[in-house]
């Protein structure tokens, strides 16, 4: 308590209005206000690293046990963050998993109101199927799955596949804001083509096609492919060194991933971006009303969390709770996927950050 008026003295009467209030299923502001109101956030989610050489072996041990299909639907592991009891959140509002696929499996279709993305650290070989879209995933390509669309993943190879997925769960469990449909047993369209119709009618640079006007909620775009975030980044670096002013601080180059009919993010509840820092380069160390979380790609590096340094490398998982100072240092080229709930924060007019070093 940090109360400037002292909270009144123990009294039996007293006790009996706070029994009172218990058995009425009331309780006072005066007691708890510290917690309710602090003066900056206090997240219960802490800073946590997990190891992709960790977290991808076990996934494979539940490839050899678990079967998929209906009923569980998925074989996803998620990150439960140790502040949170245990519950399957990575932070207060989103869900990371390890989505593991055996060699000619099938995950079923089924649709849901949270709002999912893929993204793809190794392999490839998995189509998922999106609204009756076959949509192949390969390394370093990001596919969107939003809420109430059907969706189901098969392995056309003779390899597992083991990929992150992102969804916004927490933040509709605790609205419960969730509806779930089963769709059809296998997937809709098992042909394996390897660009998507989505793409071929969204993802052009600058080009809108003169069908489906009007802004739309989701990106329209299933899959944004590794060759285009590569060339994006490079050229930004390429186009420091030429003298022109392209990337966020020196050293580091990002992108955000957008929808093309409104210029926001990509869904409602979820960002998702993408930073490439040059050996040596660092970003400025910040605070942000939200959570994030991100995933290296490629490279090695050091996470500043708070006061604690993670040495991170390919594939690791970090969660960065509210408020916490963060920053990051590149150690080689360091290649990092980057997703947060800081559409939800914006749009509510919750977002915060503070960069202490000035902006
Ligand atoms: O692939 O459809 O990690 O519905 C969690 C829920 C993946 C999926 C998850 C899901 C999916
Ligand atoms: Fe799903």
């Amino acid at each position: 308590m940090t109360a400037t008026e002292p909270l009144p003295e123990p009294d039996p009467e007293l006790d009996r209005l706070y029994a009172d209030f218990a058995a009425g299923h009331m309780t006072p502001l005066w007691t708890q206000i510290g917690d309710l109101m602090p003066a900056a956030p206090t997240p219960r989610a802490v800073s946590h690293v997990w190891r992709w050489s960790s977290l991808f072996p076990l996934a494979a041990r539940a490839g050899d046990l678990v079967p998929v299909g209906r009923g569980g639907e998925r074989r996803a592991i998620a990150l439960a963050n140790p502040g949170l009891g245990g519950a399957p959140h990575v932070t207060p509002t989103l869900w990371a998993a390890v989505q593991y696929l055996g060699p000619k499996e099938v995950a079923p279709e089924h649709r849901h109101s949270q709002n999912a993305f893929r993204f793809v650290v190794e392999g490839e070989g998995v189509w998922t199927v999106v609204n009756g879209d076959p949509v192949a995933m390969r390394r370093g390509d990001l596919l969107l799955t939003p809420g109430w669309h059907f969706h189901g993943h098969h392995n056309e190879t003779d390899h597992p596949m083991a990929w992150l997925d992102g969804l916004d769960i927490p933040f509709v469990h605790y609205t419960d804001a969730g509806f779930f449909e089963f769709g059809c047993d296998g997937v809709t369209d098992d042909s394996t083509p390897d660009v998507s119709r989505a793409e071929r009618l969204w993802a052009h640079p600058g080009l809108r096609p003169l069908v489906g006007q009007g802004p739309k909620v989701n990106s329209p775009i299933a899959a944004y492919r590794w060759e285009h975030t590569d060339a994006a980044l490079a050229a930004q670096l390429q186009l420091e060194d030429e003298g022109y002013p392209a990337t966020t601080d020196p050293g580091h180059a990002a992108v955000r991933f957008t929808n093309p009919t409104t210029g926001g993010d990509i869904m409602p509840t979820i960002r998702a971006e993408f930073h490439r820092l040059r050996p040596g380069a660092h970003t400025r160390p910040r605070h942000d009303v939200g959570s994030n979380v991100f995933q290296v790609f490629e490279g090695s590096g050091t996470v500043h969390l708070g006061d604690v340094a993670w040495s991170v490398a390919k594939g690791d998982l970090i969660a960065v709770p509210s408020w916490v100072r963060w920053w990051l240092e590149a150690d080689e080229p360091l290649d990092l996927f980057a997703f947060s709930d800081a559409p939800i924060l914006e749009r509510l007019h919750l977002a915060r950050t503070h960069t202490p070093e000035g902006a």
